[in-house]
């Protein structure tokens, strides 16, 4: 491990220097986070100058900006393989790493986990001894989590260090008044003037004067961030230059030694020291590999993505139906709305990291008579399932839950896959889950969506489609599936959304005759079809980018168990009871077994 508390501060801002050298070299050769975590570089090298990473638990929001920290924990060696299938994870990671003190991956937890550690210190009488570190980005503060946790440690007082990088930007731009009040203060020309006058102030006039301007600049904080943290019962230092080492280290050995709740607000610059990512930071904030020297994206797509086609399609139903609106969860590119946002302002929201909000809102508007379209990552739609049941599905409220990122995701891994929300959505009354499978079948189900009368949710993959020709689609229709090949095989595949192109490329491999059903509706199923194949056909297989339980295959056999149809065997080729690592999705798939020449060879064996 390297060791940072025998350097000097000229050391470190040193260290610093080749940390960023070191993050920039891989990231550009594998693509990863890159500018959160070089804006984030002084402030994780001054943590580990000022607290003891073997005992004080470092808490990092999303952990996204922890490439420094991974560096200096004994993995700098093997940060070649950042994000890579088998190497470094790009999240914090415990199985990686005993200094990797939580999993995360989804923002905005790291307070409670501050809280709760801090709760077990002092059970365990370690307080004074030990004090978790938390680091959290202006964005993640936008989530409510971060103020139930924040309203608890006001009120109970835990030694806890907060540290607040704030580079005023969340992916994209920051949305809502708490990203305002955190950045409208610092940059307030008046504010700064006050600051450098009342210590000029207290310079001059010596400890008498403290009093008063303590005073003054309390009056103030009515319309600084101090008053959001010390209203609640937490101390606030700050703003502080986050790049400025000596200040960072002086600041936090003041809040180490503190022993209360306390939260250190630091500015920082979001690319900080790649002149090409500074100032275009939501373009920077997660990469794929790139041309150092000039910026250039080394690996260009020629296939549509899903998420594209989803534009293409929303702005189309967009423009011909005004009571079509939506939101995003702080995703406005990766979620393809950017376009939405622009060409219909009133129309189209980022909501901020606010998963939750995201849908109970668009579940209103659905009251009021529009026809929200609410656009989340599978993952982080975890984050709102009491929204969907309590407030959207429980009111049969007619909102679309369009799922990007469904299945395995890639270098993001194990916080970020897909895999759960056809097991989680179809416990739900008066949900329907629908997919589509290509280019054409992804307008059809968007239009059935938007005219269909209740909760609803259609998923599709990250990047593009299965890319096979599949047989042209035609219109969705309420539990109707669609027969793609026919013949008197004894063995139906069964394929939901990008899984139909799984099971056609697996179909080419083999040397025999199969049939193939896209099942296009998980829920409601088409039962009327799968008892006439049930009569026909009685080995049949599914392939669909879900998990095993409580997934596509699952939803089949409660099927055929309560329709008493025994004579037929069924092997799902979903996800195992396992979470699923990062890597090349190719890789990954690999891994699983799941690529069609493994199919094809665990289909071959099963007959
Ligand atoms: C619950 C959840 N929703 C969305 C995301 C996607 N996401 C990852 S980082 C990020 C922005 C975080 O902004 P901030 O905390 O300011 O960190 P920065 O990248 O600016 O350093 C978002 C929205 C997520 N990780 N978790």
């Amino acid at each position: 491990m390297i060791n940072v508390k025998e350097k000097s501060i000229k050391e470190l801002e040193n260290l610093c220097q080749d940390i960023r050298e070191e993050i920039l070299r891989v990231v550009s050769k594998n693509g990863g986070h890159l500018s959160s975590t070089l804006g984030a570089t002084e402030l994780i090298v001054a943590m580990h100058k000022v607290f003891d990473v073997t005992k004080d638990p470092f808490i990092f929001d999303v952990s996204h900006q922890s490439y420094a920290h991974k560096l200096l924990t004994k993995r700098w060696e093997d940060f070649d393989t950042l994000r890579q299938f088998g190497g470094t994870c790009g999240y914090t990671k415990p199985s990686e790493s005993e200094y990797d003190y939580f999993v995360a991956g989804h923002s905005s937890t790291s307070i409670s986990l501050g809280v709760g550690v801090a709760k077990a210190i002092k059970l365990k009488g370690e307080q004074g001894s030990r004090i978790p570190v938390v680091m959290i980005g202006d964005g993640s503060m936008t989530a409510g989590m971060v103020y139930e946790a924040l309203n608890e440690l006001g009120d109970r007082k835990y030694p806890l260090v907060i540290i607040l990088n704030d580079n005023e930007m969340s992916i994209a731009k920051p949305i809502g008044a708490v990203s305002r009040m955190l950045s409208s203060a610092m940059a307030s020309p008046f504010y700064q003037k006050f600051k450098k006058h009342t210590e000029n102030f207290v310079d001059n006039f010596g400890d008498g004067a403290h009093y008063i301007a303590k005073r003054m600049e309390e009056s103030l904080k009515l319309i600084t961030p101090g008053m959001l943290f010390e209203e609640m019962g937490i101390n606030y230092i700050g703003p502080v230059d986050g790049h400025n080492m000596s200040q960072l280290v002086e600041i936090m050995q003041t809040a180490k030694k503190l022993n209360q709740p306390v939260v250190i607000h630091a500015q920082t610059l979001k690319g900080k020291g790649y002149d090409i990512a500074e100032g275009k930071e939501e373009k920077w904030h997660g990469v794929g590999p790139f041309d150092l020297s000039n910026g250039h994206s080394s690996k260009k797509s020629s296939t549509k993505s899903a998420t594209q086609i989803y534009t293409e399609a929303l702005m189309h139903l967009a423009k011909n139906d005004e009571k079509i609106v939506g939101a995003t969860a702080a995703m406005p590119s990766g979620t393809g709305l950017s376009e939405l946002m622009e060409t219909y302002p009133d129309r189209f929201w980022d909501v901020a990291i606010a998963e939750q909000h995201a849908v109970t809102s668009m579940a209103a508007l659905a009251k009021e008579g529009f026809k929200p379209f609410c656009t989340i990552y599978s993952t982080f739609l975890q984050r709102g399932y009491d929204q969907v049941i309590h407030d959207t599905c429980l009111m049969d409220l007619p909102v679309v839950f369009a799922l990007d990122r469904a299945g395995i995701v890639g270098e993001d891994g194990e916080t970020h896959q897909g895999a759960f929300d056809i097991s989680f959505l179809r416990a739900v009354p008066n949900m329907t889950l629908f997919a589509p499978r290509d280019e054409k079948s992804f307008h059809q189900a968007l239009g059935f969506a938007a005219e269909y009368e209740h909760p609803c949710s259609i998923r599709y993959p990250r990047g593009s489609f299965t890319e096979t020709t599949l047989p042209e689609s035609v219109p969705f229709e309420l539990a109707k599936s669609q027969l793609l090949r026919s013949n008197d095989s004894n063995i139906l595949f069964i394929g939901y959304g990008n899984g139909v192109g799984r099971a056609y490329e697996t179909a080419q491999l083999l040397d025999f005759e199969v049939n193939i059903l896209d099942l296009r509706f998980v829920k409601p199923l088409d039962e009327e079809t799968l008892r006439d194949m049930a009569t026909k056909h009685k080995k049949w297989f599914v392939f669909s980018d879900s998990a095993k339980m409580g997934g596509v295959g699952s939803a089949i056999l409660e099927f055929l168990a309560s329709d008493k149809i025994l004579d037929v065997a069924l092997e799902s080729f979903e996800y195992d009871d396992k979470f699923i690592t990062h890597g090349n999705t190719k890789l990954v798939e690999e891994s699983l077994g799941l690529l069609p020449k493994q199919l094809a060879k665990r289909v071959e064996t099963l007959i």
